[in-house]
């Protein structure tokens, strides 16, 4: 009896589900396809990694003596979907049933539940147990509650996995130090370099191909320098905690010019891929604090990040989806300006967080919440739109962990499921946690003009648009009060320059 085993691009883990029962005479499916890599125009720096990953990891199987059956995205046999290679290696190798482990997209997991009537031989979808809280579990969490928040998931999560605990309670007496987690950086702090690797020959061949075939996608990939194995993932995860998880609480919500990692860890790109685990992280980031060589503030405010964050979001997705990628809470229906594909616009903090995206692939957690999340919820951008920019530029982007983080933390349009308010702040949140404003060409501190910083008319327009729906939370109670206090004029005043804008915007004008 011979088992086809598909391995895909964001499961290269050796304790994969798909892989445990392994026998010799089975063949190991793993296929580059057009579909995955154009559903969304994907950055060339996620297409590269994917790719070049697979290829490590597939020889790291042979050296373990699998039988691989590798397709490239040149091979002229290639039917370009996943389901088509499944079939295609079906009939080819005489296979009597195929293994796979649940994917990290609705879509594809919607594709494999008819794979059995395609291949007409059974197909076993199996648990992805590299998650910390498997879909059922975290379903059986969320049943009968009336609210879903996550500091109570990330509680019983450390109360499950023993993290970070004395005595059965939180070290320190705290479950959270959030509070201690947004330190505006003062000049002078510069954090320690993020470590490069220098692509090789598999990572050069993956390099040439993707600059032939998808060079009108997003990013340049000749700076290609991410980490493609679990040994470079590893040595990127080592350098962050001795050099940068010290301070990584400090300075968490801290954006600065010239600074596009600061102190963060870098590790989503491989971990999202399966090269590295989040259990152990945790583990190893509690170690530092054990011995004395982290503060609690910075590695709880790590773990809650992956322990918490991470599995909450994906325990979400699968609890809502398909519904999810529908909801509109708020009604937005604006389109993505074209700025967000190529940086060019005169808002400081918005070229500063789409460069460093289209650059690297990357850009932090605030960035991406406070800076172009933020715009977005505030100018009413359809969250379809920014979904599938979100979802096409980030390196480390898939579905299960990027929808939630959009539609629900960023843009509210999911009222309220993942969030208790929303993330809307103006100009002068911005100004406080970063050094952008002193070199914008709007000025933060007016809120009415044509120099005036645009998130601010935008942020009082978003609270008077949404009044009648805000009125009801309580989390929204301040910003509704001083709007009510404000004079009619002055509330017109800054509506008038909201949509001046948003028209300017609209029209293509360099804004
Ligand atoms: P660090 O700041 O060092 O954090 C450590 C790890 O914690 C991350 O690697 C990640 O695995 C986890 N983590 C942190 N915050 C979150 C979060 N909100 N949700 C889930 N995991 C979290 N993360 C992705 O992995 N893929 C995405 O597509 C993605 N899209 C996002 C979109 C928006 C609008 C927002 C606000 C956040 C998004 N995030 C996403 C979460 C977070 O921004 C990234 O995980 C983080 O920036 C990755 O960089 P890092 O590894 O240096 O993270
Ligand atoms: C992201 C990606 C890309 C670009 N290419 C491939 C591919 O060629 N083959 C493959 O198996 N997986 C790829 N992936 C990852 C998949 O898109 C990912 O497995 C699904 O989106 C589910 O998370
Ligand atoms: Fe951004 Fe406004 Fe500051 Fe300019 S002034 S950097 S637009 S917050």
């Amino acid at each position: 009896m011979t088992t086809l085993r598909l391995v895909l691009g964001d499961q290269l883990s050796h304790g994969l589900a798909t892989l445990r029962d392994i026998d010799p005479g089975d063949v190991v499916l793993m296929a580059e396809v057009l579909d995955e890599c154009t559903y969304v125009p994907h950055h060339v720096f996620k297409i590269t990694l994917v790719l070049s990953a697979m290829r490590h990891f597939a020889a790291e199987l042979r050296e373990r003596g699998a039988a691989v059956e590798y397709v490239t995205l040149d091979d002229p046999a290639n039917t370009h979907s996943l389901r088509g290679e499944v079939m295609r290696a079906a009939a080819t190798h005489e296979v009597d049933r195929v293994v796979v482990t649940e994917p990290g997209e609705y879509r594809l997991l919607a594709d494999m539940r008819g794979w059995h009537l395609l291949t007409n031989r059974e197909v076993d979808i199996r648990v992805d147990t590299r998650f910390l809280c498997g879909i059922a579990q975290f379903r059986d969490w969320a049943a009968g509650r009336r609210g879903l928040r996550m500091e109570f998931f990330y509680r019983d999560m450390r109360r499950n996995h023993e993290i970070l605990l004395d005595d059965g309670g939180p070290v320190g007496g705290q479950w959270n130090y959030d509070a201690e987690n947004r330190k505006k950086l003062p000049a002078g702090v510069v954090a320690p370099q993020a470590p490069q690797f220098p692509p090789d020959a598999v990572t050069q061949a993956v390099m040439v191909m993707v600059a032939d075939r998808f060079g009108e996608h997003i990013g340049d990939v000749a700076s290609f320098a991410l980490p493609v194995t679990a040994e470079q993932a590893q040595h990127t995860l080592e350098v962050f905690l001795a050099t940068r998880l010290p301070e990584f609480g400090d300075w968490q919500d801290a954006m600065q010019i010239g600074a596009p990692t600061l102190f963060h860890s870098l590790i989503s790109t491989s971990l999202n891929i399966g090269l590295l685990e989040p259990l152990d992280i945790c583990r190893r980031a509690e170690d530092m604090f054990r011995r004395g060589l982290a503060p609690i503030n910075a590695v709880e405010g790590f773990i809650r990040q992956i322990l918490g964050w991470r599995e909450y979001m994906r325990g979400i997705y699968w609890l809502r989806m398909p519904e999810y990628a529908q909801l509109n809470a708020l009604d937005a229906h604006r389109k993505l300006p074209k700025f967000y594909w190529t940086g060019q616009t005169r808002m400081r903090c918005m070229a500063d967080a789409i460069g460093n995206t289209i650059e690297y692939a990357y850009a932090h957690h605030i960035q991406r919440l406070m800076i172009t999340g933020n715009f977005a919820l505030l100018a009413g951008l359809d969250p379809a739109e920014v979904d599938a920019w979100y979802l096409a530029v980030y390196a480390d982007a898939y579905e299960w962990v990027e929808m939630p983080n959009v539609r629900g933390m960023a843009l509210f349009a999911d009222g309220g499921i993942v969030g208790s308010k929303p993330y809307a702040a103006s100009g002068a949140y911005i100004s406080k946690m970063s050094n952008y404003c002193g070199s914008c060409s709007y000025q933060v501190k007016d809120a009415t003009g044509p120099n005036a910083c645009p998130f601010n008319a935008l942020y009082w327009d978003f609270i008077a648009r949404h009044t009648e729906r805000f009125k009801g939370n309580n989390r929204m109670a301040m910003p509704l009060a001083t709007l009510g206090k404000m004079a009619p004029a002055r509330v017109a005043a800054l509506r008038a320059r909201a949509g001046a804008f948003l028209t300017a915007m609209d029209q293509g004008e360099p804004v």
